[in-house]
């Protein structure tokens, strides 16, 4: 069977944002729109004929026909094999560890994240490059500027692949093989972290609550949880990943899970509670009485690590995303290890773990993971946060009130501004920047503001420059502000404003969140003139 040459014009707007290319599962049903963007992303990148492609979602509307289209370009292009996931479903982490694992060129995953799902829901596709990692942007500026003047792709017609069956098959040149989701990420879990350890733990009476949000991490927790470590049925709820699953957005916080910190806060409540978002790449965790700021998550991970098997040896250094808290600073700073702040996206973290400058990396947006893949992975924070509790015997709550006690307590909270009009978001960002050299000395309600920028990195290691990353508000006690705007929404702007405080003495570490941040959030208002751009007196969204 030779390829056919399909003919096509372009589609404006294939520009993937902090991660992958979102739209409306409508956008993603027209004719061509998934191919033109795949085979933009393929003609820029050397060839792939010959080389294997891993394919994978997370169970969305539309994921078994997305990558039957998929497995059509892949094979019109010259994949040798390509490997699916058994019903189409693969975790992102899992995707990265296959490329990984399996010497791939790359990996395409079929997910809006933590975007709504449904036949009025969100679609995504995200592609993977060959260490594992979400492609860089020269490879997503370079497929963008692709698909702006793209004229055909190249296809195989065949009869669609049996999603249903594992196995393998063939689609003109190129193999097809149906893999099961699980077992290579479970196994990957496995040499990670003391299981024996962890299994006794659940004998001896330890309970926990696994919620995977009736998206891809159900099949992925059953298996680990359930089956490997012991944990009685039950501790996964909504284990079944749903087309619009169950019409929850899949987005691991307290607002999108708040039965979750309800069970939690009960006195006889489990002593760990966790959640995973669409993708399986976020985590959420929460203690007995112990909800965990994902930016502290990241800092006691990065503490405690070498007590899980697979860090015995110590990490070779932190980085998180700027607008992260700095408690992992602290941590880096006290151990004597090197810490690096990159802009928000995982992709930016791809090249500090090839080079072996970082094991462990996070965002406040609940990702957390290490140098095991390149993507954040959701299931692998939650078994590191099991194993530390294991291996240190204590609670949650213990334990993150030890670290508050030794390194400090950054407070924290993100207000999100959410269905904005993008050019007066833009023009409040804009008005932001402009603004910059007149906030420097200025005070605000007693803090004086010492450093203000527009976030700007350099990668150490290709030295390419990503700039205007978030505008940030350094004040002298210590306090920070952040502002960017979101890059994954799929309909108007979503302003986001990181909030920061920090605390040195342990008797102030039991305050609210809201009393120890005083007037930040009322202050943000007022530098970035949020009512005058965009008419809103609050944030529509508090995580
Ligand atoms: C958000 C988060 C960011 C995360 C990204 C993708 O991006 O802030 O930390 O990497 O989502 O995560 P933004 O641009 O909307 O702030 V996921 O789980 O959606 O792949
Ligand atoms: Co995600």
């Amino acid at each position: 069977m030779t390829p056919r040459t399909v003919p096509t014009t372009p589609f404006a707007g294939q520009r993937p944002g902090t991660s992958g290319l979102r739209k409306r599962v409508s956008v993603f049903q027209e004719p061509h729109y998934i191919e033109n963007f795949f085979q933009s992303v393929l003609d820029g990148l050397p060839s792939c004929a010959g080389t294997t492609l891993v394919v994978g979602g997370d169970g969305r509307f539309y994921t078994g026909e997305g990558v039957q289209r998929v497995l059509r370009v892949a094979a019109g292009n010259g994949f040798g094999r390509v490997l699916v996931g058994h019903r189409g479903l693969l975790s992102t982490p899992a995707v990265s560890h296959l490329i990984r694992k399996y010497g791939a060129f790359g990996g395409v995953i079929l997910s809006a994240s933590h975007n709504p799902g449904g036949v009025n829901g969100d679609f995504g596709i995200k592609y993977n490059v060959q260490n594992g990692s979400p492609a860089p942007e020269t490879v997503t500026e370079a497929a963008y500027a692709r698909s702006l003047k793209i004229t055909s792709y190249k296809v195989i017609d065949g009869p669609a692949i049996d999603l249903e069956r594992k196995g393998t098959s063939q689609l003109g040149a190129t193999q097809v093989e149906v893999i099961d989701s699980v077992s290579d990420y479970a196994a990957l879990m496995e040499s990670l972290f003391d299981f024996d350890r962890i299994r006794d733990r659940f004998t001896s009476g330890f309970r926990m609550q696994f919620d995977a949000m009736s998206a891809i991490t159900g099949p992925y927790a059953t298996v680990i949880l359930e089956r490997l470590l012991g944990a009685p049925a039950g501790t996964v709820m909504n284990g079944e990943p749903l087309p619009d699953f169950g019409g929850h957005p899949p987005d691991p916080n307290l607002v999108h899970a708040p039965h979750l910190l309800d069970a939690a806060m009960r006195a006889d409540g489990p002593d760990l509670c966790a959640a995973s978002d669409g993708d399986g790449d976020r985590n959420m965790i929460i203690g007995r009485a112990m909800y965990v700021n994902p930016s502290d998550s990241l800092a006691v991970l990065a503490a405690n690590a070498h007590l899980a098997p697979g860090y015995r040896k110590g990490i070779a250094g932190i980085a998180r995303s700027m607008p992260t808290s700095r408690a992992a600073d602290r941590v880096a700073a006290k151990r004597g290890i090197p810490m690096h702040e990159t802009p928000t996206g995982w992709k930016f973290f791809g090249n500090l773990l090839d080079a072996g400058s970082v094991t462990i990396c996070g965002e406040e947006s609940s990702g957390t993971s290490s140098s095991h893949v390149r993507e954040k992975d959701g299931l692998w924070a939650v078994l590191l946060w099991l194993n530390v509790l294991a291996a240190r015997g204590q609670s949650v709550r213990d334990i993150v009130r030890q670290h508050w006690a030794e390194f400090g307590r950054n407070y924290y909270v993100r207000h999100d501004y959410e269905g904005l009009d993008d050019q007066r978001a833009t023009a409040l960002i804009e008005d932001l920047r402009a603004g910059l050299g007149a906030l420097r000395g200025k005070s605000f309600g007693g803090r004086q503001i010492v450093a203000v920028d527009d976030f700007a990195y350099t990668d150490p290691t290709d030295g390419s420059v990503s700039r205007k990353q978030g505008v940030r508000v350094l004040f002298s006690d210590d306090a920070r502000i952040v502002f960017r705007l979101s890059g994954t929404g799929t309909e108007g702007a979503t302003l986001r404003v990181y909030l920061e405080a920090f605390e040195p003495d342990p008797s102030r570490h039991d305050l609210a969140v809201d009393a120890a941040l005083g007037d930040l959030g009322p202050l943000s208002r007022e530098i970035a003139q949020v009512e005058r751009h965009v008419a809103r007196k609050a944030p529509s969204l508090i995580v």
